[in-house]
Parts: C-alpha cells; structure tokens; sequence
C-alpha cells in the first residue's frame, strides 16, 4: 500500500520527502495547507492530535512527529538507521537533540525575529528573548560543529540524524550566526545539499503553491 503523506512544504515536512526519496519509497501526497489552517480540521486531527505536519499513513499505521517518522521509515527499510544497537541508540540521541533542542531554539529565533520586526512592539519586549534564543542556537550549532569535527555524518554512516538536524541548518544558517565560524559544520551542510535525494525531497510539493509562496518556501 502506498504511503500518505500528509504535507506542506517547509522544513519539518522536507526531513520525510528527503528520507522518503533518499529509501526509493513509493507515496502520495496529501497537502495540508497550514497557511489556510487544514491542520486543524477534524480529519486531520484524527491523524495528528497536536495539529501540525508533518504525519504518515502506512495502512492502519499512523505517525506524527516528524522524527517519530524518520526513526518509522528507518525501521521499515532498514536504511539510514544502523541495525547495530550502539549506533543506533547514537542515532536516537541525536534525532531527540534535535527535536527538543536545535528546533525548538532556532524556531522560537523565528517568532521573536518576526515579533520584533512589528513596528507596535516594545523592543525590550522582545531583545531579551530574541538574545536569548539567538544564543542558545548558536551554542547548538557549536555541539553540531564538535560532534562532526573529524567526521563526514553524524553518526557514522549518513543517516536520519543527519536529515533531521540539516533541514533547520539549511534552512535557518542566520539564526545561529551563519555558519563562517563552524566549518565543520559548513561542509557537512554542501555535503548533504548535494545528494540528488535532498534536491529532489526539497521540490515535494512547491508546484502546489502560488508563486508567492513558492519564493518563501523554497
Ligand atoms: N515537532 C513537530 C513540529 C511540527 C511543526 O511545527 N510543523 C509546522 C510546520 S513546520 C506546522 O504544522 N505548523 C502549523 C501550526 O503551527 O499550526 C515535528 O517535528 O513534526
């Protein structure tokens, strides 16, 4: 049966169409546009009870949370999640660093970056914890840098670790600073960038956007 994907094309979404394209796996899109809030719907919302893409349907197997999904397809295929338990549990720490730290950091950099531009605001409002995000994202981009220094991938082997930490590097290099001052860090990121998979999983879905949207989400 094919795989649904339930989708909208920003970061959190591309770590599954990335893995998905990176294991040769079949699967449909379904678009839920979070800009018209689809992912409230009570369909949807049987699916993911927290309301936000990305979620898989495999039959009557469903997922949410995308690392929950990557560490699914990883166990499905046997690709990009080392069988070996000594790796793999490596593999996990990762997926959990990035899921409880480098996102929630580098996303909350996005709210007070986007609250702060509003002119009604009061800057002190906002310079103390856009200091405080922005520091602490640059302090995880500086663990990235330590745990690949000498390294090609995270864990070995290229693996889900490496996607999931890679969407919010490439996507949002400025919120911990830009990567000049991480090197490591820097070819890492070229080094995934140009698998074909990753091009391709960045691609999922921009033909169903206007053209506006299609310049903010590319
Ligand atoms: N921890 C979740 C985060 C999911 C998430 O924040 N998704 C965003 C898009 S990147 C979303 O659906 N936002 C819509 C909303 O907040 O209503 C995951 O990794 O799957």
């Amino acid at each position: 049966m094919t795989l649904q994907l339930y989708y909208f094309p920003t970061l959190n979404g591309h770590k599954v169409t990335i893995a998905l394209e990176e294991m040769g796996l079949d699967y449909d899109i379904r678009l839920i546009d979070i800009l018209k809030g689809d992912q409230k719907s009570e369909e949807f919302l049987a699916i993911n009870p927290n309301g936000r893409i990305p979620a898989l349907v495999d039959g009557d197997i469903s997922i949410f949370e995308s690392a929950a999904i990557l560490q699914y397809l990883g166990r499905k295929t046997g690709k990009l999640y080392a069988a070996e338990e000594r790796t793999r549990t490596r593999i996990d720490s990762w997926l959990f660093w990035q899921m409880s730290g480098l996102g929630p950091m580098s996303g909350q950099v996005n709210f007070f970056t986007r609250a702060a531009a509003k002119a009604d605001r009061d800057p002190v409002e906002t310079s103390l914890p856009l200091h405080r995000f922005r520091r602490e994202t640059e302090r995880l981009f500086g663990v990235l840098e330590r745990g690949l220094t000498g390294h090609e991938y995270l864990c070995g082997a290229y693996s889900i670790a490496d996607i999931s930490a890679w969407t919010w590097i490439d996507k949002y290099p400025e919120n911990g600073g830009g990567l000049d001052s991480f090197p490591a860090l820097r070819s890492w990121h070229g080094r995934i960038a140009s698998r074909p998979a990753v091009e391709r999983g960045l691609k999922v879905g921009q033909d169903l956007l206007s053209q506006e949207l299609q310049a903010q989400y590319k």
